[in-house]
């Protein structure tokens, strides 16, 4: 071990795990910059980074073709009761389940180095900050730790002797024999991967893949899947949540979090650039929101995390120019295609497709190949500092006081542009009821219409229906005070296929009428699903759009959405007596309305 490291809960965690995985040698990482760059070098060495010459201090990442997304059918939340982690969570009990993992980490490291992370969700020192250690025995782990998250020699001063962390134990799962040559990307196959946590015990243990929030502990397992959790004992929020600043033109500010699930635009909205004339729009987070009730009694959403893990194919300057101007340099990329001449590529970038590239699993590709050059699950770890739209204020530690929640998701049909909710319940009922064609996110089918709840599917620590009494709890607490809830759809097309909306920049008019919706400056029109634009409300200036798209865009479909009834009347009988009564009734009122 290179340093010695004071904290005696800390300190006996690292020697029973070096017991148990039986690494080569201990590791504590300090986060400094020369740690970065050795590790950059050894990976370098090994051949596992690619470096690229058009981007300074950037490397592309290829990882092996089973292990490039989330695995949810085998994300554990281990309570007690099955009932504790609920119908939407993959549950086995505490013990079985250690006692599963505790034989596949048994001599797990072996031939590897175990990395020790000290990391902070959240600016060091902050009040609303959580620390966490991950144990590892990935370097990309730790050079992606040190971009997503606060690293630092100094969460482990501010831990002292006795401090409290949440311990994150990951492996990848392929122990070396003497002499054995590492595989480019080592992992262990789907059936032994485990990505678990105790959220009674605030412990996650993540076996078998390197990739994104499989691996990178601090994110959806921890920033979500515990502090989820930890969140509703304490009566806080946890939420898979951007946040935005948007300034009108006569310089008020908006705070808006918004819950879309995984690859469905946050990392755009968050960093988008309005297309109308004054208004601006700055970044303080692309995916997790933690809120608290401030001293004045409104609600305060800080983002836990340092950097952005965002999704390559389809960003572009056109669709998300501010992404782009962030990746110019000390940036990752993993599984996007390489060029000839040493730069990144991905499907929907600007320009002309390159004559010829490496694709994301290491062979030749050309126009004329069949498949995608980059894997649609292709992702940059960027900075967040560097992003051109980041908000002067995107660390302050209490965090920006949140005017408008907006849920949403990627419906091809059915869904308009934009409602309001009636009241927070109405509101609270359209979270709960939110549904999303899948995507590359998660290893398994895309373009599966799902419910997801507030975007939290994946990631909730607990059961979904106490999660859902939750929200209506923060609600009572706001009272007057409680942000105003929305929900959009981006994704409608026509009968042809197309997409209505031009989204990306555009959306900045649908974000101007819900700040006029706020101001009490705008009407709106009473449906049975939620309160929309009155025509000629929503400002389409200098937008060619026809009025037959627009009126289908916004167009309401009384048989479809008659047909969505049982479907949430399934979705909600799966939680049985832990549906809050008041949702049953939002329900009731739904239908009737639906008449
Ligand atoms: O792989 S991650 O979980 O970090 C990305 C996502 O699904 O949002
Ligand atoms: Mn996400």
């Amino acid at each position: 071990m290179n340093v010695a490291v004071k904290n005696e809960k800390l300190n006996r965690w690292i020697k029973e795990t070096a017991e148990l995985c039986r690494p080569d040698d201990i590791y504590v990482c300090n986060g400094s910059r020369e740690e970065y760059d050795q590790m950059i070098a050894a990976l370098l060495k090994s051949g596992i980074a690619i470096p690229l010459k058009k981007r300074a201090n950037s490397f592309l990442f290829r990882t092996d073709p089973s292990d490039v997304a989330r695995v949810e059918d085998r994300t554990y939340i281990s309570t007690s009761s099955r009932d504790e982690a609920g119908p939407t969570n993959n549950w086995v009990a505490p013990g079985d389940l250690k006692k599963t993992m505790l034989s596949l980490y048994a001599g797990c490291m072996k031939g590897r180095t175990l990395y020790v992370i000290p990391f902070s969700m959240g600016p060091i020192g902050s009040p609303i900050s959580k620390i966490g250690i991950e144990i590892t025995d990935s370097p990309y782990v730790v050079i992606n730790m040190h971009i997503m998250t606060r690293v630092s020699s100094r969460v482990l001063d501010l831990l002292s002797t006795d401090g409290e962390f949440i311990p994150c134990l990951h492996s990848v799962g392929a122990p070396l024999d003497k002499g054995q040559k590492d595989a480019a990307w080592p992992c262990a196959p789907i059936e032994r991967k485990y990505i678990s946590h105790f959220p009674e015990e605030n412990l996650i243990w993540s076996y078998g893949s390197g990739y994104g929030g499989n691996a990178l502990l601090g994110k959806k397992c921890l920033a979500l899947r515990i502090a989820s959790a930890m969140a509703r004992r304490e009566g806080w929020m946890a939420e898979h949540m951007l946040i935005l600043r948007l300034t009108n033109p006569e310089g008020k500010q908006y705070h808006i979090a918004a819950a879309f699930p995984s690859a469905c635009g946050k990392t755009n909205l968050a960093m988008m650039q309005p297309s109308i004339a004054g208004w601006k729009c700055e970044c303080i987070g692309d995916d997790i929101a933690w809120m608290k009730v401030g001293p004045d009694g409104r609600l305060y959403a800080i983002n836990p995390e340092n950097g952005f893990f965002g999704v390559a194919p389809g960003t572009s300057y056109s669709t998300n120019a501010m992404a782009m101007d962030t990746l110019k340099d000390n940036i990752i990329f993993t599984n996007c295609a390489l060029t000839d001449d040493g730069d990144v590529w991905w499907e929907g970038l600007d320009g002309e497709e390159p004559a010829h590239a490496i694709d994301w699993k290491g062979h030749d590709w050309t126009p004329a190949s069949t498949h995608d050059a980059a894997h649609p699950n292709a992702r940059f770890t960027a900075p967040a500092s560097q992003c051109p739209a980041i908000c002067k204020d995107w660390e302050r530690p209490e965090g920006v006081p949140i005017d408008i929640f907006i849920f949403g998701g990627r419906r091809t049909s059915v869904v308009p542009l934009v409602f309001e909710a009636f009241n927070w319940d109405h509101g609270v009922f359209l979270g709960a009821t939110a549904a999303s064609e899948t995507t590359a996110a998660n290893i398994g089918a895309v373009g599966n219409l799902r419910r997801d709840p507030f975007a939290m599917k994946p990631f909730c620590g607990y059961n979904m229906g106490d999660y859902f009494q939750h929200w209506l709890a923060m609600g009572d607490k706001l009272g007057s005070k409680a942000p105003r809830i929305f929900y959009v759809n981006w994704f409608r097309k026509s009968q042809d296929g197309k997409f209505l909306w031009p989204g990306f920049s555009d959306n900045s008019r649908v974000l101007k009428w819900i700040c006029g919706r706020i101001e009490g400056k705008i009407g709106a029109r009473e449906t049975p699903i939620g309160l929309l634009p009155k025509e000629g409300d929503l400002d389409l200036s200098g937008l060619e759009m026809s009025a037959e798209n627009m009126k289908e865009l916004m167009s309401i479909d009384i048989h479809a959405w008659k047909a969505e009834i049982p479907d949430i009347e399934n979705h909600f009988s799966t939680f049985g007596k832990r549906l809050p009564g008041r949702l049953r009734q939002q329900l009731q009122e739904f239908a009737k309305r639906l008449g």
